[in-house]
Protein backbone atom coordinates (compact mmCIF):
# COMPACT_ATOMS: atom_id res chain seq x y z
CA UNK A 1 0.00 0.00 0.00
CA UNK A 2 2.87 2.28 0.90
CA UNK A 3 4.60 1.65 -3.03
CA UNK A 4 0.74 2.57 -4.15
CA UNK A 5 1.03 5.92 -2.47
CA UNK A 6 4.18 6.52 -3.71
CA UNK A 7 2.38 5.95 -7.48
CA UNK A 8 -1.05 7.64 -6.36
CA UNK A 9 1.35 11.07 -5.56
CA UNK A 10 2.75 10.99 -9.74
CA UNK A 11 -0.87 11.20 -10.96
CA UNK A 12 -2.14 14.03 -8.46
CA UNK A 13 -1.48 17.21 -10.82
CA UNK A 14 -2.81 15.62 -13.92
CA UNK A 15 -6.11 13.70 -12.16
CA UNK A 16 -7.73 16.80 -10.84
CA UNK A 17 -10.35 16.92 -9.70
CA UNK A 18 -10.57 13.42 -10.15
CA UNK A 19 -8.50 11.34 -7.10
CA UNK A 20 -5.06 9.93 -7.73
CA UNK A 21 -5.04 6.60 -6.84
CA UNK A 22 -2.26 3.84 -7.05
CA UNK A 23 -2.73 -0.30 -7.70
CA UNK A 24 -0.16 -2.79 -7.20
CA UNK A 25 -0.72 -6.01 -8.49
CA UNK A 26 1.54 -8.87 -6.46
CA UNK A 27 1.98 -12.71 -7.32
CA UNK A 28 4.10 -14.97 -5.20
CA UNK A 29 5.11 -11.99 -3.04
CA UNK A 30 6.44 -10.86 -6.36
CA UNK A 31 5.33 -7.39 -7.81
CA UNK A 32 3.98 -8.07 -11.78
CA UNK A 33 2.05 -4.49 -12.48
CA UNK A 34 1.66 -1.41 -11.75
CA UNK A 35 -0.25 1.72 -11.86
CA UNK A 36 -1.47 5.49 -11.40
CA UNK A 37 -4.67 7.27 -12.53
CA UNK A 38 -3.94 9.04 -15.70
CA UNK A 39 -4.49 12.60 -16.75
CA UNK A 40 -8.15 13.78 -15.65
CA UNK A 41 -10.79 11.32 -18.18
CA UNK A 42 -7.82 8.98 -18.78
CA UNK A 43 -7.69 5.42 -17.47
CA UNK A 44 -7.90 4.43 -13.39
CA UNK A 45 -5.31 3.36 -11.63
CA UNK A 46 -6.60 -0.34 -11.53
CA UNK A 47 -6.77 -0.11 -15.50
CA UNK A 48 -3.43 0.83 -16.18
CA UNK A 49 -2.34 -1.79 -13.87
CA UNK A 50 -3.51 -4.76 -15.37
CA UNK A 51 -2.35 -3.39 -18.37
CA UNK A 52 1.10 -3.35 -17.27
CA UNK A 53 1.36 -7.30 -16.53
CA UNK A 54 2.83 -8.91 -19.18
CA UNK A 55 1.81 -12.63 -18.07
CA UNK A 56 -1.72 -11.95 -17.52
CA UNK A 57 -2.64 -15.79 -17.13
CA UNK A 58 -0.80 -14.73 -13.19
CA UNK A 59 -3.88 -12.12 -12.34
CA UNK A 60 -6.33 -15.69 -11.60
CA UNK A 61 -3.86 -15.85 -8.39
CA UNK A 62 -2.90 -12.60 -7.75
CA UNK A 63 -3.33 -9.68 -4.96
CA UNK A 64 -4.27 -6.07 -6.28
CA UNK A 65 -2.90 -3.47 -3.47
CA UNK A 66 -4.85 -0.13 -4.30
CA UNK A 67 -5.37 3.04 -2.59
CA UNK A 68 -8.77 3.72 -3.21
CA UNK A 69 -11.86 1.74 -3.57
CA UNK A 70 -12.09 0.50 -7.02
CA UNK A 71 -15.14 2.48 -8.80
CA UNK A 72 -18.69 0.26 -9.87
CA UNK A 73 -19.92 3.40 -11.86
CA UNK A 74 -19.65 4.24 -15.72
CA UNK A 75 -18.29 7.50 -15.70
CA UNK A 76 -16.07 9.08 -18.22
CA UNK A 77 -14.59 5.19 -18.05
CA UNK A 78 -15.93 1.88 -16.98
CA UNK A 79 -16.12 0.37 -13.90
CA UNK A 80 -12.88 -0.63 -12.15
CA UNK A 81 -14.14 -3.67 -10.39
CA UNK A 82 -16.05 -5.01 -13.50
CA UNK A 83 -12.62 -5.12 -14.72
CA UNK A 84 -10.92 -7.07 -11.65
CA UNK A 85 -13.98 -9.35 -12.14
CA UNK A 86 -13.13 -9.56 -15.72
CA UNK A 87 -9.39 -10.62 -14.89
CA UNK A 88 -10.80 -13.36 -12.31
CA UNK A 89 -7.90 -11.21 -9.36
CA UNK A 90 -8.78 -13.29 -6.51
CA UNK A 91 -7.64 -10.61 -3.83
CA UNK A 92 -8.33 -6.92 -3.71
CA UNK A 93 -6.95 -4.71 -0.45
CA UNK A 94 -8.01 -1.76 -0.54
CA UNK A 95 -6.90 1.56 1.37
CA UNK A 96 -10.16 3.40 1.81
CA UNK A 97 -13.45 3.68 0.79
CA UNK A 98 -14.36 6.02 -2.38
CA UNK A 99 -16.71 8.88 -0.58
CA UNK A 100 -18.15 9.78 -4.42
CA UNK A 101 -21.62 8.98 -3.77
CA UNK A 102 -21.92 7.17 -6.96
CA UNK A 103 -19.25 4.80 -5.58
CA UNK A 104 -19.25 4.79 -1.87
CA UNK A 105 -19.01 0.74 -1.39
CA UNK A 106 -20.68 -0.29 -4.02
CA UNK A 107 -17.38 -0.90 -5.64
CA UNK A 108 -16.42 -3.26 -2.99
CA UNK A 109 -20.12 -4.90 -2.24
CA UNK A 110 -19.64 -5.54 -6.55
CA UNK A 111 -16.14 -7.54 -5.77
CA UNK A 112 -17.51 -9.48 -3.08
CA UNK A 113 -20.37 -10.56 -4.54
CA UNK A 114 -18.40 -11.98 -7.74
CA UNK A 115 -16.29 -13.81 -5.06
CA UNK A 116 -13.21 -12.00 -4.69
CA UNK A 117 -11.84 -11.74 -1.48
CA UNK A 118 -12.02 -7.86 -0.52
CA UNK A 119 -9.36 -6.30 2.69
CA UNK A 120 -10.30 -2.79 3.17
CA UNK A 121 -8.48 0.10 5.59
CA UNK A 122 -4.89 -0.65 5.01
CA UNK A 123 -3.17 3.03 5.85
CA UNK A 124 -6.27 3.96 5.81
CA UNK A 125 -5.47 7.27 6.93
CA UNK A 126 -2.56 7.72 4.74
CA UNK A 127 -4.92 7.20 1.68
CA UNK A 128 -7.50 9.67 2.83
CA UNK A 129 -4.89 12.08 3.22
CA UNK A 130 -3.26 11.25 0.16
CA UNK A 131 -6.37 12.91 -1.78
CA UNK A 132 -7.22 15.11 0.75
CA UNK A 133 -8.72 18.02 -1.06
CA UNK A 134 -11.12 15.37 -3.02
CA UNK A 135 -11.91 13.52 0.29
CA UNK A 136 -12.70 17.03 1.73
CA UNK A 137 -14.76 18.28 -0.75
CA UNK A 138 -17.24 14.83 -0.69
CA UNK A 139 -17.35 14.27 3.05
CA UNK A 140 -17.94 18.07 4.05
CA UNK A 141 -19.56 19.23 1.41
CA UNK A 142 -16.49 22.06 0.96
CA UNK A 143 -13.61 22.88 -0.43
CA UNK A 144 -10.10 22.44 0.85
CA UNK A 145 -9.24 25.42 2.35
CA UNK A 146 -5.43 26.69 2.97
CA UNK A 147 -4.50 29.79 4.37
CA UNK A 148 -1.56 31.27 3.82
CA UNK A 149 0.49 34.87 4.97
CA UNK A 150 3.47 36.24 5.42
CA UNK A 151 4.36 37.77 8.39
CA UNK A 152 7.41 40.06 9.74
CA UNK A 153 10.07 39.01 12.30
CA UNK A 154 7.57 41.38 14.65
CA UNK A 155 4.06 39.98 13.30
CA UNK A 156 3.03 42.14 10.87
CA UNK A 157 1.32 40.87 7.30
CA UNK A 158 1.63 44.47 6.24
CA UNK A 159 2.49 48.41 6.71
CA UNK A 160 -0.85 50.66 7.73
CA UNK A 161 -1.87 51.71 3.99
CA UNK A 162 -4.44 53.31 2.83
CA UNK A 163 -7.04 52.95 -0.07
CA UNK A 164 -5.24 55.91 -2.14
CA UNK A 165 -1.08 55.36 -1.39
CA UNK A 166 1.15 54.42 -4.29
CA UNK A 167 -0.78 50.41 -5.09
CA UNK A 168 2.40 48.50 -4.22
CA UNK A 169 2.76 45.43 -1.61
CA UNK A 170 5.35 45.39 1.14
CA UNK A 171 7.42 42.44 0.66
CA UNK A 172 8.19 40.78 3.45
CA UNK A 173 9.42 37.31 1.58
CA UNK A 174 11.64 37.22 -1.59
CA UNK A 175 11.40 35.33 -4.66
CA UNK A 176 11.94 32.09 -3.94
CA UNK A 177 9.23 32.19 -1.37
CA UNK A 178 7.06 33.94 -4.05
CA UNK A 179 8.16 30.84 -6.77
CA UNK A 180 6.86 28.84 -3.93
CA UNK A 181 3.29 30.28 -3.99
CA UNK A 182 3.16 30.33 -7.40
CA UNK A 183 3.78 26.32 -7.28
CA UNK A 184 1.26 26.04 -4.51
CA UNK A 185 -1.62 28.36 -6.33
CA UNK A 186 -0.89 25.79 -9.58
CA UNK A 187 -1.89 22.99 -7.04
CA UNK A 188 -4.78 24.15 -6.12
CA UNK A 189 -8.68 24.79 -7.60
CA UNK A 190 -9.06 28.43 -6.48
CA UNK A 191 -7.26 31.29 -4.86
CA UNK A 192 -9.21 33.62 -3.04
CA UNK A 193 -8.25 36.97 -1.41
CA UNK A 194 -10.50 40.01 0.39
CA UNK A 195 -11.62 43.61 -1.04
CA UNK A 196 -8.62 45.30 1.24
CA UNK A 197 -5.84 42.76 -0.54
CA UNK A 198 -7.28 43.68 -3.65
CA UNK A 199 -7.29 47.25 -3.96
CA UNK A 200 -4.14 47.92 -1.86
CA UNK A 201 -1.91 45.69 -3.97
CA UNK A 202 -3.57 45.18 -7.40
CA UNK A 203 -2.69 41.48 -7.44
CA UNK A 204 -2.28 39.19 -10.83
CA UNK A 205 -3.30 36.20 -8.93
CA UNK A 206 -2.00 34.29 -11.18
CA UNK A 207 1.05 31.24 -11.58
CA UNK A 208 3.41 33.09 -13.72
CA UNK A 209 6.44 31.89 -12.25
CA UNK A 210 5.42 28.42 -12.14
CA UNK A 211 4.56 25.96 -14.86
CA UNK A 212 1.17 25.24 -13.80
CA UNK A 213 -2.74 25.62 -13.82
CA UNK A 214 -3.98 29.40 -12.89
CA UNK A 215 -6.56 28.76 -9.85
CA UNK A 216 -9.81 30.19 -10.58
CA UNK A 217 -9.83 33.54 -8.58
CA UNK A 218 -12.11 34.52 -5.89
CA UNK A 219 -12.49 37.82 -4.62
CA UNK A 220 -14.60 39.42 -1.93
CA UNK A 221 -15.77 42.75 -3.19
CA UNK A 222 -19.21 43.22 -0.90
CA UNK A 223 -20.09 47.08 -2.65
CA UNK A 224 -18.02 46.45 -5.94
CA UNK A 225 -15.27 49.03 -5.08
CA UNK A 226 -12.37 47.16 -6.82
CA UNK A 227 -11.55 48.82 -9.77
CA UNK A 228 -12.78 47.45 -13.26
CA UNK A 229 -9.07 48.31 -14.77
CA UNK A 230 -7.59 45.72 -11.81
CA UNK A 231 -6.03 42.84 -12.97
CA UNK A 232 -8.16 40.60 -11.34
CA UNK A 233 -10.55 41.57 -14.04
CA UNK A 234 -8.91 41.25 -17.17
CA UNK A 235 -10.85 38.54 -17.81
CA UNK A 236 -7.62 36.34 -18.31
CA UNK A 237 -8.50 33.62 -15.78
CA UNK A 238 -12.05 32.79 -14.34
CA UNK A 239 -13.07 35.41 -11.69
CA UNK A 240 -15.84 34.84 -9.20
CA UNK A 241 -16.80 37.79 -7.29
CA UNK A 242 -18.98 37.46 -4.13
CA UNK A 243 -20.47 40.92 -3.65
CA UNK A 244 -23.79 42.04 -2.41
CA UNK A 245 -24.44 43.51 -5.70
CA UNK A 246 -26.91 41.76 -8.63
CA UNK A 247 -25.05 41.91 -11.84
CA UNK A 248 -24.98 40.39 -14.83
CA UNK A 249 -21.75 37.63 -15.63
CA UNK A 250 -19.34 38.51 -18.35
CA UNK A 251 -16.80 36.67 -19.73
CA UNK A 252 -14.64 35.17 -17.42
CA UNK A 253 -16.13 37.26 -14.72
CA UNK A 254 -19.11 35.60 -12.47
CA UNK A 255 -21.02 37.44 -10.28
CA UNK A 256 -22.18 35.59 -7.15
CA UNK A 257 -24.42 37.50 -4.27
CA UNK A 258 -24.26 36.97 -0.31
CA UNK A 259 -25.44 38.05 2.14
CA UNK A 260 -22.17 39.62 4.03
CA UNK A 261 -24.11 40.54 7.32
CA UNK A 262 -23.80 36.68 8.11
CA UNK A 263 -21.38 34.32 8.87
CA UNK A 264 -19.49 34.89 5.60
CA UNK A 265 -16.77 31.83 5.30
CA UNK A 266 -19.74 29.07 5.24
CA UNK A 267 -21.65 31.38 2.22
CA UNK A 268 -18.15 31.22 0.82
CA UNK A 269 -18.12 27.41 0.83
CA UNK A 270 -21.52 26.59 -0.33
CA UNK A 271 -20.46 29.15 -3.34
CA UNK A 272 -17.22 27.20 -4.02
CA UNK A 273 -19.20 23.73 -3.40
CA UNK A 274 -21.70 24.77 -6.32
CA UNK A 275 -18.67 25.35 -8.52
CA UNK A 276 -17.31 21.70 -7.36
CA UNK A 277 -14.04 23.89 -6.66
CA UNK A 278 -12.16 21.04 -4.57
CA UNK A 279 -9.83 23.40 -3.09
CA UNK A 280 -8.76 26.96 -2.08
CA UNK A 281 -5.90 29.32 -1.37
CA UNK A 282 -6.61 32.03 0.90
CA UNK A 283 -3.87 34.74 0.24
CA UNK A 284 -5.18 37.30 2.50
CA UNK A 285 -5.42 39.74 3.88
CA UNK A 286 -6.02 39.81 7.72
CA UNK A 287 -9.81 40.22 8.00
CA UNK A 288 -10.43 37.72 5.28
CA UNK A 289 -8.21 34.70 7.05
CA UNK A 290 -9.27 35.57 10.21
CA UNK A 291 -12.60 34.98 9.27
CA UNK A 292 -11.87 31.71 8.29
CA UNK A 293 -9.71 30.92 11.41
CA UNK A 294 -12.95 32.14 13.84
CA UNK A 295 -15.62 30.00 11.90
CA UNK A 296 -12.92 26.89 12.27
CA UNK A 297 -13.56 26.59 8.46
CA UNK A 298 -9.73 25.91 7.24
CA UNK A 299 -7.42 23.02 6.98
CA UNK A 300 -3.94 23.69 6.66
CA UNK A 301 -1.91 27.52 7.58
CA UNK A 302 1.35 28.00 5.45
CA UNK A 303 2.85 31.04 7.44
CA UNK A 304 6.52 32.42 6.38
CA UNK A 305 8.33 34.67 8.37
CA UNK A 306 10.66 37.01 6.85
CA UNK A 307 13.82 38.76 8.34
CA UNK A 308 12.50 42.26 8.20
CA UNK A 309 10.48 43.82 10.97
CA UNK A 310 7.73 46.68 10.34
CA UNK A 311 7.53 48.17 13.42
CA UNK A 312 3.98 48.62 13.25
CA UNK A 313 1.17 47.61 11.09
CA UNK A 314 -1.11 44.97 10.30
CA UNK A 315 -0.91 41.94 12.81
CA UNK A 316 -0.74 38.23 11.44
CA UNK A 317 -3.85 36.79 12.42
CA UNK A 318 -4.21 34.61 15.38
CA UNK A 319 -4.95 31.05 16.14
CA UNK A 320 -8.80 30.88 18.01
CA UNK A 321 -9.82 28.09 18.94
CA UNK A 322 -8.69 24.50 19.47
CA UNK A 323 -6.98 23.11 16.53
CA UNK A 324 -8.19 19.93 15.16
CA UNK A 325 -5.97 17.05 14.93
CA UNK A 326 -6.50 17.34 11.22
CA UNK A 327 -5.62 20.57 10.86
CA UNK A 328 -1.83 21.45 10.58
CA UNK A 329 0.07 24.64 10.50
CA UNK A 330 3.78 24.54 8.20
CA UNK A 331 6.11 27.11 9.56
CA UNK A 332 8.47 27.84 6.81
CA UNK A 333 10.72 30.34 8.68
CA UNK A 334 13.58 29.04 6.67
CA UNK A 335 16.23 31.63 6.00
CA UNK A 336 15.95 30.60 2.61
CA UNK A 337 12.63 31.98 2.34
CA UNK A 338 13.41 35.34 3.94
CA UNK A 339 13.81 38.83 2.66
CA UNK A 340 17.00 39.26 1.23
C1 LIG B 1 -10.84 4.13 -9.36
N1 LIG B 1 -9.54 4.25 -9.72
O1 LIG B 1 -7.77 5.49 -10.31
C2 LIG B 1 -9.72 6.63 -9.70
C3 LIG B 1 -11.08 6.47 -9.26
O2 LIG B 1 -15.25 9.88 -14.67
P1 LIG B 1 -14.34 8.77 -14.28
O3 LIG B 1 -14.67 7.46 -14.95
O4 LIG B 1 -12.87 9.10 -14.46
O5 LIG B 1 -14.59 8.47 -12.71
C4 LIG B 1 -14.21 9.40 -11.74
C5 LIG B 1 -14.53 8.87 -10.37
O6 LIG B 1 -13.91 7.59 -10.17
C6 LIG B 1 -14.01 9.75 -9.24
O7 LIG B 1 -14.94 10.72 -8.85
C7 LIG B 1 -13.77 8.74 -8.13
O8 LIG B 1 -14.98 8.41 -7.46
C8 LIG B 1 -13.29 7.50 -8.89
N2 LIG B 1 -11.84 7.56 -9.04
N3 LIG B 1 -11.57 5.23 -9.08
O9 LIG B 1 -11.34 3.03 -9.28
C9 LIG B 1 -8.96 5.45 -9.92
N4 LIG B 1 -9.18 7.84 -9.91
ZN1 LIG C 1 -12.12 3.08 -11.56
Amino acid sequence: MKRCLQLAANGLQAAMPNPSVGAVIVHNNVIIGEGYTSAYGGDHAEVNAIHSVKDTSLLKEATIYVSLEPCSHFGKTPPCSDLIIKHQIPKVVVGTIDPFAKVAGKGIEKLKNAGCEVVLGVLEAECIASNKRFFTFHQYKRPYIILKWAQTQDGFIDKIRHENDPVQPNWITNKFSRQLVHKWRSEEAAILVGTNTAITDNPKLNTRDWHGNNPVRIVLDKSLRIPETYSLFDQTIKTIVLTEQQRDNKENIIFEVIDFSKNIAEQICEVLYKYEVQSVIIEGGKQTLQTFIDANLWDEARVFTGNVSFQAGIEAPTFTGKLQSEQTILDNSLDIYTND
